[in-house]
């Protein structure tokens, strides 16, 4: 039984958590955060030009990629709360229970900087190698908002990293025009918050 609910949950070409399991897990998080008053930070991270890496290596290497950044971003993100999820097809999710705004922002870069490190070849784009673009979000929940809210924050930033020239982060800000109207019911945090300990 216990293995029938683990492969229940579990993306069976990278080994990682799947989207449902993220649909589950998420706003169990986010109704623990309002209870205590935490921040929940959420993390979209899309592998960079991936059509063309399948175009150029074939779907099966294209498979062997999307399981060496799956366990890359398995390796980076590890504490025993984080949960690390297929979210579809070359995307991935993050969802960091008690992470600050700050905190959000450092755990992307260096998933961002080692998923360069791979230096998984792609010889489709100018710098040679796989890289992968980050949208993060953060928010303390609220009752007047919803877990999806935080989860759009984080793909607005995504657009943006895609549109400044990918292989970067970007962090959602209130003031971000990419942010669509309305989802700033979300209390997003621009700068580090105290967590009390
Ligand atoms: P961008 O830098 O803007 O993210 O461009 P992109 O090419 O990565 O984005 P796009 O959404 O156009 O392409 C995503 C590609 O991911 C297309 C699809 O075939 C591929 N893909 C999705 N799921 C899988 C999978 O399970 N295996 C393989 N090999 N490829 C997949
Ligand atoms: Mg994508
Ligand atoms: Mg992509």
């Amino acid at each position: 039984m216990v293995e029938l609910a683990q492969q229940a949950s579990t993306d069976g070409l990278t080994g990682v958590a799947n989207r449902r399991r993220f649909d589950e897990m998420l706003p169990k998080e986010w109704r623990r955060a309002m209870r205590v008053g935490d921040p929940l930070s959420v993390l979209l991270i899309d592998i960079d030009h991936f059509k063309a890496f399948n175009d150029r290596y074939g779907h099966p290497g294209g498979d062997e990629c999307l399981r060496m950044i799956a366990d890359t971003i398995a390796t980076v993100i590890r504490r025993p709360h984080d949960l690390v999820a297929r979210y579809g097809g070359e995307e991935f999710v993050a969802v960091l229970p008690v992470t600050t705004p700050e905190g959000a922002k450092q755990i992307a870069e260096s998933l961002r900087a080692a998923i360069a490190a791979l230096g998984v070849p792609h010889a489709a784009v100018p710098g040679g190698a796989v890289t992968a673009s980050i949208g993060v979000a953060t928010t303390i929940p609220s009752g007047d908002s919803l877990p999806a809210s935080l989860v759009a924050a984080a793909d607005g930033a995504l657009y943006a990293a895609k549109r400044n020239g990918r292989n970067r982060i970007a962090v959602a800000d209130p003031l971000d025009p990419a942010s669509p109207p309305g989802e700033h019911a979300v209390m997003l945090l621009a700068s580090p918050i105290r967590v009390a300990s």
